[in-house]
C-alpha cells in the first residue's frame, strides 16, 4: 500500500510541473545578507529545498513586487518602501500561530517597525542598521591629514574636500531616498521632509560633489573598499563592516572604518514578507520561523555584521559585534537617526527625476 502511495505521488509529480515547483522555496533577499550555512540548515531542519536570489535595491525588489507573479514565497523590503506595498496589497497577513519563534523577538524594535505596519501584521524584522560612511584610515589620513574629518559628512558632501578624495575613490549607494535625506540633512533641513523645494536643495548638494564620485553602485563597495580599490563610500552599516572583515583576510594593509556622521543618519529596517501570489505559504511561514530561532540569528548577525532585533538571540552574539556603536549604537547616537521616510507616487517620481539628474551630472 505504502508502495502504491508513494507511486501515485510520483505520477502526480511527473505529469504536473506545478505541484514540483511548489516543492521549492522561493526565497529573494539583499546581497551578502547571510550566513554561508542558513539555507543548508534550513534544508536539513525542514526537508524544504530553496532557490535563493539575490538584489541590492528596493526599487528593484518594488518593481518586481508591484508587477506581480514574481515567482517569490519570501521576501525582504525595507520597512518603509513595504509600508506602500503593503497599501497596494502586495504582502499576505502573517500566521502568527506558524511563528512561535516570535517570543524571541525584541518589543521595542518590533514596536519601531510596527510604525510602518501596524501590530507587525505583514512582516518581522530581519535585520536593521544605519546608512553611513566607510573609509580606507590610511588613505583619508594621506590625503586630509590628522584633521580629516571622518566623524562628519564633510567627508562627502563637502565640494572640497570630497574633491581631495575623488583620485582614491569615492562610491555612493544607488539609493536616492537615503541619499537625498542625507544631503537634506546636512544643508538644515529635515531629512524626512517630502516638499520638492526640499528635495531639490538636497539635489543641488549631491549635484555640487558629482565631479568628485566614481559611482553610484550597492553592492560593489563592499569588495572595492576591502580591496583599496576605492577609499570612501556611502553604504550600510553591516556592508562597511564586511568590507572591514575582508580587508582584515586579504591582509593588503587596507584598513576600514565605519562612522555613524556626528550630524545623524538614517535607520532602516529590513522585513521578512510573504507576497499575496506566493505558492507555498505555509514553506515561508516555516522559513520565517526559522529566521528568527534565537541561534540562527546569531550566526546571521556574526556574518553579516547587521543588528538584529531577536533579544534571545543577544548573548551568542559575538561582543565585538554587540559593543560596536557602528552596529548597535548607543542612546546618545540613537537620539541623531531618523527614521526612513515613507513617500508618496508624487515625491517618488519627483525624487527619481532628480536622481537621474544627479547621477548622469546633467
Ligand atoms: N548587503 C545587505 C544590505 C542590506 C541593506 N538594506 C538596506 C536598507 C536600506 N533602507
Amino acid at each position: 500500500m505504502k508502495k502504491l502511495l508513494s507511486m501515485t505521488a510520483l505520477l502526480a509529480l511527473a505529469i504536473s510541473p506545478v505541484l514540483a515547483a511548489e516543492k521549492v522555496l522561493h526565497v529573494y533577499n539583499w546581497s551578502d545578507y547571510i550566513a554561508e550555512d542558513t539555507i543548508e540548515k534550513f534544508t536539513a531542519e525542514t526537508g524544504i529545498e530553496v532557490t535563493y536570489d539575490v538584489y541590492d535595491s528596493n526599487e528593484v525588489l518594488e518593481a518586481k513586487m508591484l508587477a506581480g507573479s514574481s515567482g517569490y514565497d519570501v521576501v525582504t523590503p525595507s520597512a518603509d518602501f513595504m509600508n506602500r506595498q503593503i497599501a497596494a496589497g502586495v504582502y499576505v497577513k502573517l500566521d502568527k500561530s506558524k511563528l512561535p519563534n516570535l517570543k524571541n523577538m525584541d518589543a521595542g524594535l518590533m514596536k519601531q517597525a510596527a510604525v510602518f505596519d501596524p501590530d507587525n501584521a505583514h512582516a518581522v524584522v530581519y535585520m536593521w542598521g544605519t546608512t553611513g560612511i566607510g573609509y580606507n584610515t590610511k588613505a583619508i589620513a594621506e590625503r586630509l591629514g590628522d584633521s580629516a574629518p571622518t566623524d562628519s559628512w564633510d567627508l562627502v558632501f563637502d565640494p572640497a574636500i570630497a574633491a581631495k578624495l575623488a583620485d582614491c575613490g569615492i562610491s555612493f549607494l544607488d539609493a536616492p531616498t537615503e541619499l537625498l535625506a542625507a544631503a537634506m540633512n546636512y544643508v538644515g533641513l529635515d531629512p524626512r521632509s517630502t516638499k520638492k523645494a526640499d528635495l531639490e536643495k538636497g539635489a543641488e548638494l549631491l549635484t555640487a560633489v558629482r565631479p568628485h564620485i566614481r559611482y553610484f553602485h550597492s553592492s560593489q563597495y563592499i569588495s572595492d573598499l576591502a580591496n583599496g580599490d576605492i577609499c570612501v563610500s556611502v553604504g550600510w552599516s553591516g556592508d562597511i563592516f564586511q568590507a572591514r572583515d575582508r580587508a582584515g583576510e586579504a591582509d593588503k594593509g587596507v584598513e576600514v572604518s565605519y562612522v555613524i556622521p556626528k550630524e545623524g543618519a538614517t535607520q532602516w529596517f529590513d522585513m521578512l514578507a510573504i507576497p499575496v501570489d506566493s505558492k507555498n505559504k505555509d514553506a515561508a511561514h516555516a522559513y520565517i520561523n526559522f529566521m528568527m530561532d534565537a541561534q540562527i540569528t546569531a550566526n546571521n548577525t556574526n556574518y553579516v555584521w547587521y543588528a538584529n532585533a531577536n533579544r534571545a538571540s543577544m548573548p551568542m552574539v559575538e561582543e565585538e559585534i554587540k559593543e560596536d556603536p557602528g552596529i548597535f549604537p548607543p542612546l546618545d547616537v540613537q537620539a541623531k537617526l531618523w527614521s526612513a521616510q515613507v513617500y508618496n507616487k508624487r515625491t517618488d517620481r519627483v525624487m527619481t527625476r532628480l536622481w537621474t539628474k544627479i547621477q548622469t551630472g546633467k
